[in-house]
C-alpha cells in the first residue's frame, strides 16, 4: 500500500496510486538544439520526476503531486491560437458570457492564465471589459499585441488584493485550463474570493476526470497537468469557500473537458445545483471506486501493448511513420510506450514556438507540417487525437497520396 498525500481539492487523505507512468521529463519542456547537445554530451542532466497518476477516493480529483520548479511557466510553448476549434470555442464563449454574467458596460472579466488572449480578445472585440492574468512573459506579449490588458505575474490570494486595488472587483472571472495547473487550489480560491464582486460569477473549464476514466486518456496527465477534476472535487473545494456550483456545460475540447460556473451561495441555490446530477452520474461511473481505476492502468498498459504491436508490424513491413501534433500529453504517451526516433522520424506542429525543438525525453525533432509532402510517410500518429479530425480534415492531400493516420487513444486504430 503506498503512502496515501491529501487531496488537493477536498484535503482529505483517501488516495490511490493506480497508474505509475514512470519518470518523465516536464512534458512541454521542448529542448533547444544546444539543450539537446549538453544532455547528449552528458554536460547536462534531464530533470526528470515520477509521474504517478493518483486518485482520491472521496472526491474523484485525479491528480500527480506538484513536483515542477515555482518558475517552470515564466517561459511557456503552449497556445491555443494553433487551433482552429479553440478560436470558435473562445468566441462562442465570449458570447455566452456576455449574455448570461455581465449587466453592466462597466462589468470587468478577468481571465487568469490568459494565454495568448484568445478569449478576451474575443470579449473585447464584442464590447466587454477585461484584464488578463499570464505570467509567462512571452506569452503575455502575445496577448499584448492583441490589444489585451495583461497583469504578467502569477494569480495568488496576495496579487488578487494588488489587482482588485488597480482595476476594482470583476464580475466574472474566468480560467480556461489553468485550473489544473494549480496546486494551491486554496490559495487560488482566496485570491477568487477577494477579486469576485459579491454577485459575481467564477468560470472554470478543465478536462473531466469521469471521461479521463471512460476514455483511458492516460496521456492527459503531466507533471503540470496536477489534477484532472470530477464535479464533486469542485463542489467540495468550493465549499470551503460558500461557493456553489450554478450551471455545468459539458465540452467536447481536450478530450472532454466541461465548463463549470460557481457563485456565493447568497446568490445561488444549493438544492437546485447541476451538482447533485452530475455527482450522482459519477458515482454510478464508479469515479469513488478503487475498482475503477485498477480497471483504467489495466487498458493503459494494453494501449501501450497494442500500439507498439501495431507500429513494429508497420516497420517490419517497411512502412514509414511520422508524429502529428507535438502536444504536451504527446510526450506523455512517447515517453510511457518508449516510443523515440528511431519509431517516429519527426513531429510536424503548425505552433512555431516548437519548430527546431525535439520532444522532452524522446528527442524526436518537431517540424514544420509541410516536411510531411517532403517526407511522405506512410502513416502519422496523431498525438493531439484531440483535435483529429481538424488535422485528418487539414492533411486531405497526405490522405489523397495514400496515407494513413493513426489514432491512439482510446484504443490504438488505423483511420484512412
Ligand atoms: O492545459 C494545456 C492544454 C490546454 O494544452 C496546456 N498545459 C498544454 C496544452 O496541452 P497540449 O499541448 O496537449 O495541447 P493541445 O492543444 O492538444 O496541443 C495541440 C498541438 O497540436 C499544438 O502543439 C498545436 C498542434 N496542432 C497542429 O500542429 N495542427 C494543432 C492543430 C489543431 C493543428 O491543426
Amino acid at each position: 500500500m503506498t503512502e496515501q498525500i491529501q487531496c488537493r481539492a477536498c484535503k482529505k487523505t483517501n488516495t490511490y496510486l493506480f497508474l505509475p507512468l514512470g519518470d518523465h521529463p516536464a512534458a512541454n519542456a521542448f529542448l533547444t538544439p544546444q539543450q539537446l547537445k549538453q544532455i547528449k554530451q552528458q554536460e547536462q542532466q534531464e530533470q526528470r520526476w515520477p509521474l504517478d497518476t493518483i486518485a482520491c477516493l472521496d472526491c474523484g480529483l485525479v491528480l500527480v503531486k506538484d513536483q515542477l520548479p515555482a518558475d517552470f511557466f515564466t517561459e511557456y510553448l503552449y497556445v491555443p491560437s494553433g487551433s482552429e476549434t479553440m478560436k470558435r470555442h473562445f468566441a462562442s464563449f465570449a458570447n455566452d458570457i456576455r449574455s448570461r454574467w455581465i449587466t453592466d458596460k462597466s462589468d470587468r472579466v478577468v481571465d487568469i492564465g490568459c494565454n495568448d488572449g484568445l478569449l478576451l480578445k474575443a470579449c473585447n472585440d464584442i464590447g466587454v471589459a477585461t484584464l488578463g492574468i499570464e505570467p509567462a512573459a512571452n506569452i503575455a506579449e502575445m496577448a499584448r499585441a492583441k490589444g489585451v490588458e495583461i497583469f504578467n505575474e502569477y494569480f495568488t490570494a496576495e496579487s488578487a488584493q494588488r489587482i482588485r486595488d488597480k482595476w476594482g472587483s470583476a464580475k466574472v472571472i474566468t480560467t480556461t485550463n489553468t485550473f489544473n495547473h494549480v496546486d494551491d487550489l486554496h490559495g487560488f480560491m482566496r485570491g477568487v474570493v477577494t477579486l469576485l464582486a459579491d454577485d459575481g460569477t467564477f468560470i472554470i473549464e478543465v478536462p473531466q476526470a469521469i471521461t479521463y476514466v471512460e476514455m483511458t486518456e492516460f496521456d492527459t496527465v503531466y507533471h503540470e497537468h496536477l489534477s484532472t477534476f470530477a464535479v464533486k472535487s469542485l463542489a467540495d473545494l468550493f465549499d470551503f469557500f460558500d461557493f456553489t456550483i450554478v450551471d455545468i456545460q459539458p465540452l467536447p475540447i481536450h478530450g472532454g473537458s466541461m465548463r463549470v460556473s460557481a457563485r456565493r451561495t447568497h446568490f445561488a441555490s444549493k438544492e437546485s445545483s447541476p451538482a447533485i446530477e452530475w455527482i450522482e452520474r459519477e458515482r454510478k461511473a464508479g469515479l469513488f471506486d478503487r475498482a475503477t481505476y485498477d480497471a483504467v492502468a489495466k487498458r493503459t498498459q494494453k494501449i501501450r501493448r497494442d500500439l507498439l504491436a501495431l507500429l513494429a508490424n508497420l516497420m517490419g513491413d517497411g512502412k514509414k511513420i511520422a508524429g502529428y501534433g507535438a502536444p504536451a500529453k504527446g510526450n506523455t504517451l512517447l515517453n510511457y510506450c518508449g516510443i523515440g526516433p528511431h519509431i517516429l522520424s519527426f513531429l510536424a506542429d503548425r505552433n512555431e514556438l516548437k519548430h527546431g525543438r525535439y520532444s522532452p525525453g524522446m528527442h524526436i525533432p518537431i517540424v514544420p507540417p509541410d516536411r510531411i509532402a517532403e517526407e511522405k510517410p506512410d502513416y502519422l500518429l496523431i498525438l493531439a487525437w484531440n483535435f483529429a479530425d481538424e488535422i485528418m480534415e487539414q492533411q486531405k492531400a497526405f490522405s489523397a497520396a495514400g496515407g494513413k493516420f493513426i489514432v491512439p487513444i482510446p484504443e490504438p486504430r488505423i483511420i484512412g
